[in-house]
């Protein structure tokens, strides 16, 4: 397995903290908008153990409008300098845009994380460029519609069959798979029975070959299973996550880091006791 991902150590599994800096995020709210609070919220992830923060500047949750490219690189950009000038923690920076994604290298992000992996005109050679990790992710549809009755004939082949192509892709514009990082995209165009399939199958995508990252937490799926809310869905999705590093994932993106880092440490420890 490889072990390191640009300033990422994969050794063990990691997590990555959730932070959107948008007024419309599913399950937080928009809280973190203002870059002070959202710095306060970055040093309270990396001091609970985040190997890596998310910073997304345009809600993903179902239903959700695009935002302008200006608007974008306004929320997300001043978060990146700032996470990296007084935390040093590692960042990601969840966009789809070319121009976000080259702002973000520049500004110090060190992985680029792309729900739509890299099908956005110039987002291939923008990604090449920018030089940093990329987490490619499985999406059917659009985030404003796609939960309007997914279909698949088998979800774990066209997952598999996706991420394939997009590694093609990414190795025919020069972006290699020791740069590359793959994620099923739970929730995204997908029923709560594909995503029980998925996880369920986890192994056969982190089989692929490059470090598998899972966002699972908080969401909808698992409110569906548990009959929780939102703010309720913490164990279920430790179980989640559990269960996913049991099957192969490297990166567990998830809101509540401390917990999630104590629950996948417990399966990080099985593992190795395992491989002995
Ligand atoms: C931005 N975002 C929301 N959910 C996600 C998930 O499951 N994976 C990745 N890579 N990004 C996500």
């Amino acid at each position: 397995m490889l072990l390191r991902l640009g300033h990422l150590n994969l050794e063990m599994p990691a997590v990555m903290g959730v932070l959107n800096v948008t007024p419309d995020s599913f399950s937080d709210g928009g809280r973190f908008m203002d870059r002070d609070a959202a710095l306060r919220r970055a040093e309270a992830m990396a001091k609970a153990g985040a190997a890596v923060v998310d910073i997304g500047g345009e809600s993903t949750r179902p239903g959700a409008d695009a935002v302008d490219e200006r608007q974008e690189l306004d929320r997300v950009i001043p978060v990146v300098e700032a996470v990296r000038r007084h935390i040093g923690l590692p960042v990601s920076v969840d966009t789809s845009k070319p121009g976000v994604m080259r702002a973000a290298a520049a500004a110090g992000a060190g992985l680029i994380n792309d729900i739509r992996a890299l099908r956005e005109p110039g987002a291939l050679d923008a990604a090449a460029a920018a030089g940093v990790p990329v987490c490619l992710m499985h999406m059917q549809g659009q985030p404003r519609t796609m939960q309007e009755n997914p279909r698949y004939d088998d979800v774990t082949a066209e997952v598999a069959a996706f991420l394939r192509e997009r590694l093609a892709a990414c190795a025919g514009a020069g972006i290699g798979p020791d740069r590359l990082l793959i994620d099923p995209g739970f929730g995204f165009g997908k029923t709560v029975a594909h995503n029980v399939e998925l996880l369920a199958n986890l192994r056969q995508l982190a089989d692929i070959g490059p470090p598998l990252l899972v966002g699972l937490s908080r969401k909808s799926s698992l409110g569906a299973l548990t009959g929780r809310a939102v703010g309720e869905r913490l164990p279920a999705s430790l179980a989640a996550a559990v269960v996913a590093v049991m099957n192969g994932a490297s990166i567990v993106r998830a809101h509540d880091v401390a917990e999630t880092v104590d629950a996948i440490k417990v399966a990080a420890a099985v593992l190795e006791t395992r491989k002995q």
